[in-house]
Protein backbone atom coordinates (compact mmCIF):
# COMPACT_ATOMS: atom_id res chain seq x y z
CA UNK A 1 0.00 0.00 0.00
CA UNK A 2 1.26 3.96 -0.88
CA UNK A 3 1.21 6.02 1.90
CA UNK A 4 1.78 9.35 -0.06
CA UNK A 5 2.60 12.16 1.78
CA UNK A 6 1.99 15.88 0.52
CA UNK A 7 4.11 17.74 -2.03
CA UNK A 8 6.64 20.40 -0.28
CA UNK A 9 6.50 17.71 3.30
CA UNK A 10 9.67 18.98 4.73
CA UNK A 11 11.95 15.56 5.59
CA UNK A 12 14.30 15.56 8.22
CA UNK A 13 16.76 14.96 10.85
CA UNK A 14 17.31 16.71 14.14
CA UNK A 15 20.53 16.75 16.62
CA UNK A 16 21.34 19.27 19.52
CA UNK A 17 24.17 20.95 20.56
CA UNK A 18 25.45 20.07 23.46
CA UNK A 19 24.74 15.99 22.42
CA UNK A 20 26.74 15.85 19.73
CA UNK A 21 29.48 18.64 19.77
CA UNK A 22 31.94 17.75 21.61
CA UNK A 23 34.93 20.49 22.14
CA UNK A 24 33.04 21.81 25.29
CA UNK A 25 36.03 23.86 26.64
CA UNK A 26 37.63 24.44 22.29
CA UNK A 27 37.78 28.15 21.16
CA UNK A 28 36.58 30.24 23.78
CA UNK A 29 33.51 28.66 24.37
CA UNK A 30 32.20 29.35 27.78
CA UNK A 31 30.72 26.32 30.17
CA UNK A 32 26.97 25.25 29.95
CA UNK A 33 24.81 23.91 33.10
CA UNK A 34 25.04 20.49 31.32
CA UNK A 35 28.91 20.95 31.30
CA UNK A 36 28.82 21.02 34.94
CA UNK A 37 25.92 18.82 35.82
CA UNK A 38 27.85 16.27 34.00
CA UNK A 39 30.70 17.23 36.52
CA UNK A 40 28.30 16.06 39.90
CA UNK A 41 28.98 12.09 40.50
CA UNK A 42 25.78 10.18 40.12
CA UNK A 43 23.90 13.01 38.13
CA UNK A 44 24.57 11.41 34.59
CA UNK A 45 24.79 7.31 34.01
CA UNK A 46 28.31 5.91 33.72
CA UNK A 47 29.70 9.32 34.13
CA UNK A 48 29.47 10.30 30.36
CA UNK A 49 29.76 14.09 29.86
CA UNK A 50 29.20 15.56 26.31
CA UNK A 51 32.80 16.51 26.26
CA UNK A 52 33.44 14.72 23.47
CA UNK A 53 30.54 13.41 22.39
CA UNK A 54 30.35 12.88 18.79
CA UNK A 55 33.16 15.20 18.07
CA UNK A 56 30.57 17.32 15.34
CA UNK A 57 32.69 20.38 16.02
CA UNK A 58 35.54 18.99 13.90
CA UNK A 59 33.42 16.98 11.56
CA UNK A 60 30.71 18.87 9.88
CA UNK A 61 32.11 18.17 6.35
CA UNK A 62 31.89 14.28 6.93
CA UNK A 63 28.22 14.98 8.88
CA UNK A 64 26.44 16.88 6.47
CA UNK A 65 27.72 14.80 3.48
CA UNK A 66 26.30 11.90 5.63
CA UNK A 67 22.76 13.73 5.66
CA UNK A 68 23.28 14.40 1.65
CA UNK A 69 23.95 11.10 1.56
CA UNK A 70 20.11 10.09 3.28
CA UNK A 71 18.55 12.67 1.24
CA UNK A 72 17.75 14.54 4.42
CA UNK A 73 15.87 18.33 2.99
CA UNK A 74 16.03 19.51 6.26
CA UNK A 75 18.77 19.43 9.11
CA UNK A 76 17.03 20.97 12.48
CA UNK A 77 20.56 21.58 14.97
CA UNK A 78 20.84 23.66 17.96
CA UNK A 79 22.96 26.46 18.42
CA UNK A 80 24.70 26.61 21.87
CA UNK A 81 24.43 29.51 23.49
CA UNK A 82 27.95 29.49 25.45
CA UNK A 83 29.70 29.27 22.09
CA UNK A 84 28.44 32.26 20.94
CA UNK A 85 27.93 34.37 24.18
CA UNK A 86 30.33 32.62 26.88
CA UNK A 87 29.51 34.37 29.68
CA UNK A 88 25.90 34.95 28.44
CA UNK A 89 25.27 38.19 28.17
CA UNK A 90 28.43 40.62 26.36
CA UNK A 91 31.01 39.59 24.48
CA UNK A 92 30.43 37.38 21.78
CA UNK A 93 32.75 34.97 20.56
CA UNK A 94 33.69 34.94 17.50
CA UNK A 95 35.14 31.67 16.53
CA UNK A 96 31.45 30.39 17.54
CA UNK A 97 29.72 32.36 14.97
CA UNK A 98 32.28 31.14 12.51
CA UNK A 99 31.64 27.25 13.50
CA UNK A 100 27.86 27.90 12.52
CA UNK A 101 28.80 29.91 9.39
CA UNK A 102 30.67 27.05 8.49
CA UNK A 103 27.68 24.71 8.76
CA UNK A 104 25.24 26.76 7.46
CA UNK A 105 26.87 27.14 4.58
CA UNK A 106 27.52 23.71 4.14
CA UNK A 107 24.35 22.72 4.58
CA UNK A 108 23.07 25.09 1.80
CA UNK A 109 25.56 23.85 -0.58
CA UNK A 110 24.10 20.34 0.04
CA UNK A 111 20.62 21.68 -0.85
CA UNK A 112 19.74 21.20 2.75
CA UNK A 113 17.43 23.66 4.53
CA UNK A 114 19.15 24.49 8.11
CA UNK A 115 16.60 25.10 10.76
CA UNK A 116 18.19 26.18 13.99
CA UNK A 117 16.49 25.69 17.14
CA UNK A 118 18.21 28.65 19.67
CA UNK A 119 17.82 26.58 23.25
CA UNK A 120 18.32 23.10 23.16
CA UNK A 121 19.49 22.85 27.36
CA UNK A 122 22.84 24.45 26.92
CA UNK A 123 22.31 27.55 29.33
CA UNK A 124 25.60 29.33 30.09
CA UNK A 125 26.53 28.65 33.24
CA UNK A 126 27.53 32.37 34.36
CA UNK A 127 23.63 32.65 33.89
CA UNK A 128 22.87 30.03 36.22
CA UNK A 129 25.31 31.32 39.01
CA UNK A 130 24.25 35.04 38.31
CA UNK A 131 20.84 35.27 38.13
CA UNK A 132 19.47 32.01 39.02
CA UNK A 133 18.76 30.76 35.32
CA UNK A 134 15.22 30.33 34.03
CA UNK A 135 14.38 31.47 37.50
CA UNK A 136 15.54 34.68 37.25
CA UNK A 137 13.51 37.85 36.46
CA UNK A 138 17.00 39.20 33.45
CA UNK A 139 16.50 35.98 31.68
CA UNK A 140 14.15 36.46 29.16
CA UNK A 141 15.90 39.52 27.96
CA UNK A 142 19.34 37.80 27.58
CA UNK A 143 17.70 35.76 25.77
CA UNK A 144 16.05 37.94 23.23
CA UNK A 145 19.37 39.61 22.98
CA UNK A 146 21.19 36.21 22.51
CA UNK A 147 18.75 35.44 19.83
CA UNK A 148 19.26 38.70 18.36
CA UNK A 149 22.91 37.90 17.77
CA UNK A 150 21.47 35.05 15.90
CA UNK A 151 19.65 36.42 13.55
CA UNK A 152 21.98 39.33 12.91
CA UNK A 153 24.71 36.57 12.19
CA UNK A 154 22.53 33.45 10.66
CA UNK A 155 18.73 34.88 9.61
CA UNK A 156 20.60 35.86 5.76
CA UNK A 157 21.11 31.80 5.34
CA UNK A 158 18.35 30.63 8.20
CA UNK A 159 15.01 30.88 7.28
CA UNK A 160 13.47 28.33 9.83
CA UNK A 161 13.90 28.95 13.48
CA UNK A 162 12.90 27.39 16.82
CA UNK A 163 13.63 29.41 19.94
CA UNK A 164 13.46 27.14 22.37
CA UNK A 165 13.14 23.31 22.62
CA UNK A 166 10.60 21.58 25.09
CA UNK A 167 9.67 24.03 27.90
CA UNK A 168 7.92 21.04 29.36
CA UNK A 169 11.48 18.94 29.91
CA UNK A 170 13.60 22.33 31.27
CA UNK A 171 11.40 23.94 33.75
CA UNK A 172 9.66 20.04 35.17
CA UNK A 173 12.76 17.80 34.57
CA UNK A 174 15.24 21.06 35.08
CA UNK A 175 13.68 22.89 38.50
CA UNK A 176 10.64 20.40 39.55
CA UNK A 177 12.52 16.73 39.61
CA UNK A 178 15.99 17.56 39.59
CA UNK A 179 17.13 14.92 37.07
CA UNK A 180 18.20 17.13 34.24
CA UNK A 181 20.63 20.21 34.65
CA UNK A 182 20.70 22.77 36.80
CA UNK A 183 19.28 19.83 38.85
CA UNK A 184 17.22 21.48 41.48
CA UNK A 185 13.79 20.16 42.86
CA UNK A 186 10.88 22.18 43.65
CA UNK A 187 7.25 22.37 43.34
CA UNK A 188 6.69 26.12 42.26
CA UNK A 189 10.19 26.81 40.22
CA UNK A 190 8.95 24.79 37.45
CA UNK A 191 6.07 26.95 37.06
CA UNK A 192 7.98 30.08 37.54
CA UNK A 193 10.79 28.73 35.26
CA UNK A 194 7.94 27.70 32.59
CA UNK A 195 6.60 31.49 32.75
CA UNK A 196 10.05 32.85 31.77
CA UNK A 197 10.76 30.48 28.77
CA UNK A 198 7.74 31.55 27.57
CA UNK A 199 8.13 34.84 27.75
CA UNK A 200 11.71 34.61 26.52
CA UNK A 201 10.22 32.79 23.29
CA UNK A 202 7.88 35.92 22.72
CA UNK A 203 10.54 38.53 23.33
CA UNK A 204 12.43 36.75 20.74
CA UNK A 205 9.80 36.46 18.40
CA UNK A 206 8.91 40.21 18.58
CA UNK A 207 12.41 41.08 17.74
CA UNK A 208 12.22 39.12 14.89
CA UNK A 209 9.34 40.04 13.53
CA UNK A 210 9.99 43.57 14.41
CA UNK A 211 13.66 43.68 12.97
CA UNK A 212 14.53 40.85 11.04
CA UNK A 213 11.94 38.51 9.72
CA UNK A 214 10.57 41.55 7.09
CA UNK A 215 13.86 41.54 5.25
CA UNK A 216 14.58 37.80 5.67
CA UNK A 217 11.69 36.33 5.64
CA UNK A 218 12.03 33.52 7.70
CA UNK A 219 9.12 31.65 10.09
CA UNK A 220 9.41 31.38 13.48
CA UNK A 221 8.36 29.38 16.50
CA UNK A 222 8.43 27.36 19.65
CA UNK A 223 9.07 23.35 19.97
CA UNK A 224 6.96 22.01 22.60
CA UNK A 225 6.70 17.72 24.11
CA UNK A 226 3.94 16.26 24.72
CA UNK A 227 3.00 12.50 24.94
CA UNK A 228 -0.66 10.82 24.38
CA UNK A 229 -2.46 10.26 27.72
CA UNK A 230 -5.90 7.76 27.03
CA UNK A 231 -8.26 7.93 29.47
CA UNK A 232 -8.13 4.33 31.25
CA UNK A 233 -11.68 4.29 31.10
CA UNK A 234 -14.56 5.93 29.43
CA UNK A 235 -15.81 7.08 32.29
CA UNK A 236 -16.20 10.97 32.60
CA UNK A 237 -13.79 11.16 35.77
CA UNK A 238 -10.42 9.31 33.42
CA UNK A 239 -12.11 11.14 30.55
CA UNK A 240 -10.86 14.55 32.52
CA UNK A 241 -7.87 13.06 33.91
CA UNK A 242 -6.76 12.45 30.43
CA UNK A 243 -7.59 15.81 29.35
CA UNK A 244 -6.07 17.16 32.48
CA UNK A 245 -2.91 15.68 32.36
CA UNK A 246 -2.28 17.04 28.13
CA UNK A 247 -3.50 20.19 29.54
CA UNK A 248 -0.74 20.18 32.17
CA UNK A 249 1.54 18.67 29.73
CA UNK A 250 1.27 20.81 26.56
CA UNK A 251 -1.58 23.50 26.85
CA UNK A 252 0.31 24.69 29.62
CA UNK A 253 2.46 26.61 26.82
CA UNK A 254 0.47 26.30 23.86
CA UNK A 255 -3.02 27.58 25.48
CA UNK A 256 -1.11 31.15 26.08
CA UNK A 257 0.61 30.86 23.28
CA UNK A 258 -3.12 30.11 20.77
CA UNK A 259 -5.33 31.42 23.55
CA UNK A 260 -3.55 34.06 25.14
CA UNK A 261 -3.70 32.23 29.14
CA UNK A 262 -3.03 29.06 31.32
CA UNK A 263 -5.54 26.36 30.99
CA UNK A 264 -8.17 26.98 33.36
CA UNK A 265 -6.90 23.60 35.36
CA UNK A 266 -3.96 24.64 35.47
CA UNK A 267 -4.70 27.89 37.28
CA UNK A 268 -7.39 26.11 39.74
CA UNK A 269 -4.99 23.50 40.72
CA UNK A 270 -2.04 25.62 41.50
CA UNK A 271 -3.28 28.68 42.33
CA UNK A 272 -0.46 31.12 43.38
CA UNK A 273 2.35 28.60 42.23
CA UNK A 274 1.04 29.43 38.84
CA UNK A 275 2.45 32.84 37.55
CA UNK A 276 -0.02 35.59 35.94
CA UNK A 277 -0.43 36.16 32.30
CA UNK A 278 -0.73 40.05 32.88
CA UNK A 279 -2.16 41.94 30.16
CA UNK A 280 0.99 42.50 29.67
CA UNK A 281 2.77 39.23 29.39
CA UNK A 282 -0.70 38.26 26.83
CA UNK A 283 0.66 41.12 24.60
CA UNK A 284 4.00 39.77 24.50
CA UNK A 285 3.36 35.78 24.15
CA UNK A 286 0.12 35.67 22.27
CA UNK A 287 -0.21 34.76 18.66
CA UNK A 288 4.21 34.18 19.38
CA UNK A 289 4.64 31.61 16.69
CA UNK A 290 4.40 31.07 13.24
CA UNK A 291 3.79 27.05 13.50
CA UNK A 292 3.26 24.58 15.63
CA UNK A 293 6.26 22.29 16.58
CA UNK A 294 5.83 18.75 18.43
CA UNK A 295 8.16 16.54 19.53
CA UNK A 296 6.52 13.07 20.37
CA UNK A 297 7.68 9.61 21.60
CA UNK A 298 5.03 8.06 23.47
CA UNK A 299 1.89 7.47 25.06
CA UNK A 300 0.19 6.16 28.93
CA UNK A 301 -3.24 5.79 30.09
CA UNK A 302 -4.22 8.13 32.30
CA UNK A 303 -7.01 7.92 35.42
CA UNK A 304 -8.68 9.84 37.72
CA UNK A 305 -6.64 9.99 41.48
CA UNK A 306 -8.72 12.17 43.19
CA UNK A 307 -9.40 8.98 45.44
CA UNK A 308 -5.98 7.31 45.77
CA UNK A 309 -2.71 8.46 45.33
CA UNK A 310 -1.46 9.73 42.09
CA UNK A 311 0.99 7.88 40.04
CA UNK A 312 3.85 9.31 37.99
CA UNK A 313 5.96 7.58 35.74
CA UNK A 314 9.27 6.35 37.40
CA UNK A 315 11.01 8.05 33.84
CA UNK A 316 9.45 11.34 34.78
CA UNK A 317 7.58 12.25 31.98
CA UNK A 318 4.85 12.44 34.49
CA UNK A 319 5.63 15.39 35.64
CA UNK A 320 4.60 16.32 39.05
CA UNK A 321 1.20 13.70 38.57
CA UNK A 322 0.45 15.04 42.35
CA UNK A 323 -1.06 18.22 41.43
CA UNK A 324 -2.72 16.50 38.45
CA UNK A 325 -4.26 14.18 40.22
CA UNK A 326 -3.73 11.48 37.41
CA UNK A 327 -2.40 8.44 37.24
CA UNK A 328 -0.16 7.07 34.66
CA UNK A 329 0.09 3.71 33.17
CA UNK A 330 0.54 1.05 30.34
CA UNK A 331 -1.16 -1.50 29.10
CA UNK A 332 0.54 -4.83 29.65
CA UNK A 333 0.95 -5.77 25.94
CA UNK A 334 1.92 -2.33 24.45
CA UNK A 335 5.85 -2.91 23.49
CA UNK A 336 8.67 -0.73 24.93
CA UNK A 337 11.70 0.44 23.76
CA UNK A 338 15.08 1.42 25.51
CA UNK A 339 13.70 4.32 27.57
CA UNK A 340 10.74 2.18 28.63
CA UNK A 341 8.59 4.14 26.61
CA UNK A 342 5.82 2.95 24.69
CA UNK A 343 5.37 2.26 21.04
CA UNK A 344 1.71 3.42 20.35
CA UNK A 345 1.57 4.96 16.94
CA UNK A 346 -2.27 5.63 16.93
CA UNK A 347 -1.61 7.80 20.21
CA UNK A 348 0.67 10.23 17.66
CA UNK A 349 -2.71 10.56 15.68
CA UNK A 350 -4.76 11.35 18.38
CA UNK A 351 -1.86 13.38 20.01
CA UNK A 352 -2.13 15.42 16.37
CA UNK A 353 -5.94 15.98 16.00
CA UNK A 354 -6.03 17.04 19.71
CA UNK A 355 -3.53 19.98 18.30
CA UNK A 356 -5.77 20.36 15.15
CA UNK A 357 -9.35 21.14 16.88
CA UNK A 358 -8.12 23.07 20.22
CA UNK A 359 -5.99 25.40 18.37
CA UNK A 360 -7.52 25.79 15.02
CA UNK A 361 -5.50 23.35 12.71
CA UNK A 362 -2.01 25.70 13.13
CA UNK A 363 0.87 24.38 10.53
CA UNK A 364 2.41 21.29 12.29
CA UNK A 365 5.80 20.14 12.10
CA UNK A 366 6.62 17.17 14.15
CA UNK A 367 10.14 18.26 15.10
CA UNK A 368 11.03 15.10 17.36
CA UNK A 369 10.08 11.14 16.94
CA UNK A 370 12.34 8.20 17.42
CA UNK A 371 13.18 5.34 19.81
CA UNK A 372 16.05 4.40 21.26
CA UNK A 373 17.19 0.24 20.93
CA UNK A 374 20.24 -1.78 22.13
CA UNK A 375 21.70 -1.52 18.81
CA UNK A 376 24.44 -4.48 17.90
CA UNK A 377 26.96 -3.30 15.49
CA UNK A 378 27.79 -6.48 13.26
CA UNK A 379 30.47 -6.15 10.68
CA UNK A 380 30.37 -2.53 10.23
CA UNK A 381 26.66 -2.65 9.87
CA UNK A 382 23.25 -2.38 12.05
CA UNK A 383 20.01 -4.09 11.09
CA UNK A 384 17.69 -1.94 13.51
CA UNK A 385 14.78 -3.68 12.35
CA UNK A 386 12.88 -2.34 15.45
CA UNK A 387 13.55 0.82 14.66
CA UNK A 388 12.36 1.09 10.82
CA UNK A 389 8.87 -0.49 12.35
CA UNK A 390 8.51 2.13 14.62
CA UNK A 391 8.80 4.94 12.20
CA UNK A 392 6.85 2.99 10.04
CA UNK A 393 4.01 2.40 12.43
CA UNK A 394 4.27 6.45 13.49
CA UNK A 395 4.33 7.56 9.76
CA UNK A 396 1.50 5.47 8.89
CA UNK A 397 -0.18 7.26 11.84
CA UNK A 398 0.84 11.15 11.12
CA UNK A 399 -0.34 9.88 7.07
CA UNK A 400 -3.92 9.12 8.50
CA UNK A 401 -3.97 12.15 10.55
CA UNK A 402 -3.60 14.32 7.41
CA UNK A 403 -6.17 12.67 5.52
CA UNK A 404 -8.09 13.15 8.76
CA UNK A 405 -7.71 17.18 8.22
CA UNK A 406 -3.99 17.64 10.49
CA UNK A 407 -2.07 20.21 9.14
CA UNK A 408 1.36 18.97 8.68
CA UNK A 409 4.04 20.43 7.11
CA UNK A 410 7.14 18.17 8.21
CA UNK A 411 8.68 15.43 10.13
CA UNK A 412 11.74 15.33 11.71
CA UNK A 413 13.39 11.61 12.93
CA UNK A 414 15.25 12.26 16.39
CA UNK A 415 18.44 11.58 15.61
CA UNK A 416 20.53 11.63 12.73
CA UNK A 417 23.38 10.27 15.26
CA UNK A 418 23.31 8.45 18.07
CA UNK A 419 24.49 10.85 20.90
CA UNK A 420 24.65 12.05 24.29
CA UNK A 421 21.17 10.86 25.78
CA UNK A 422 21.13 13.62 28.86
CA UNK A 423 21.26 11.68 32.12
CA UNK A 424 21.35 8.11 30.57
CA UNK A 425 24.62 9.51 28.82
CA UNK A 426 25.83 7.26 25.60
CA UNK A 427 23.33 4.16 27.11
CA UNK A 428 20.51 4.89 25.11
CA UNK A 429 20.89 5.34 21.16
CA UNK A 430 18.55 7.43 19.52
CA UNK A 431 20.19 7.61 16.26
CA UNK A 432 19.47 6.17 12.19
CA UNK A 433 23.40 5.87 12.47
CA UNK A 434 25.87 4.65 14.41
CA UNK A 435 29.36 5.78 15.64
CA UNK A 436 31.49 3.60 16.06
CA UNK A 437 33.33 3.44 19.42
CA UNK A 438 37.37 4.83 19.83
CA UNK A 439 37.10 6.10 15.99
CA UNK A 440 33.71 7.97 16.13
CA UNK A 441 33.28 6.87 12.73
CA UNK A 442 29.53 6.98 11.08
CA UNK A 443 27.67 4.19 10.17
CA UNK A 444 24.64 4.68 8.55
CA UNK A 445 21.96 1.66 10.38
CA UNK A 446 19.52 -0.26 8.02
CA UNK A 447 17.15 2.88 9.16
CA UNK A 448 19.15 5.56 7.35
CA UNK A 449 18.77 3.54 4.34
CA UNK A 450 15.40 3.16 4.85
CA UNK A 451 14.34 6.41 6.00
CA UNK A 452 16.12 7.65 2.24
CA UNK A 453 13.78 5.67 0.60
CA UNK A 454 10.76 7.26 1.99
CA UNK A 455 12.40 10.72 0.94
CA UNK A 456 13.16 9.37 -2.34
CA UNK A 457 8.90 8.57 -2.32
CA UNK A 458 7.71 11.22 -0.25
CA UNK A 459 6.07 8.57 1.63
CA UNK A 460 5.16 5.11 2.84
CA UNK A 461 5.50 1.89 0.68
CA UNK A 462 3.76 -1.14 2.84
C1 LIG B 1 13.85 15.03 24.03
N1 LIG B 1 10.37 12.94 29.09
O1 LIG B 1 14.04 14.86 25.41
C2 LIG B 1 14.95 15.98 23.60
O2 LIG B 1 14.51 17.07 22.84
C3 LIG B 1 16.13 15.31 22.98
O3 LIG B 1 17.27 16.09 23.20
C4 LIG B 1 16.28 13.91 23.52
O4 LIG B 1 17.46 13.28 23.11
C5 LIG B 1 15.06 13.12 23.06
O5 LIG B 1 13.86 13.77 23.43
C6 LIG B 1 15.01 11.69 23.58
O6 LIG B 1 14.91 11.66 24.97
C7 LIG B 1 13.09 14.35 26.27
O7 LIG B 1 10.80 12.46 30.16
C8 LIG B 1 13.53 13.90 27.50
O8 LIG B 1 9.16 13.01 28.84
C9 LIG B 1 12.65 13.43 28.43
C10 LIG B 1 11.29 13.42 28.13
C11 LIG B 1 10.83 13.88 26.91
C12 LIG B 1 11.75 14.36 25.98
Amino acid sequence: MKKQFPDQFTWGGATSSYQIEGAWNADGKGPSIWDVFCMIPGKVHNGDTGNVACDHYHRIAEDVALMKQIGLKAYRFSISWPRILPAGRGAVNQNGIDFYNKLIDQLLEAGIEPWATLYHWDLPAALEFEIGGWLGEEISDAFADYAGVCFQHFGDRVKNWITINEAWVVSILGYGLGVFAPGRTSNAAPYLAGHNLLKAHAKAVRLYREKYQPAQHGQIGITNNCDWREPLTDTAADKAAAERALEFFLAWFADPIYKGDYPESMKTRLGSRLPEITPADRELIFGSSDFFGLNHYTTMYAADAAEGAAAGSVYGNGGLSEDQDVSLSVAPDWALTGMQWAIVPWGCRKMLEWIAARYDNPPVYITENGCAFDDKLEDGQVHDVARIAFFEGYLGEIHQAIQNGVNMRGYFIWSLLDNFEWASGYSKKFGITAIEPETLRRIPKDSALWYKTVILNNGLNL
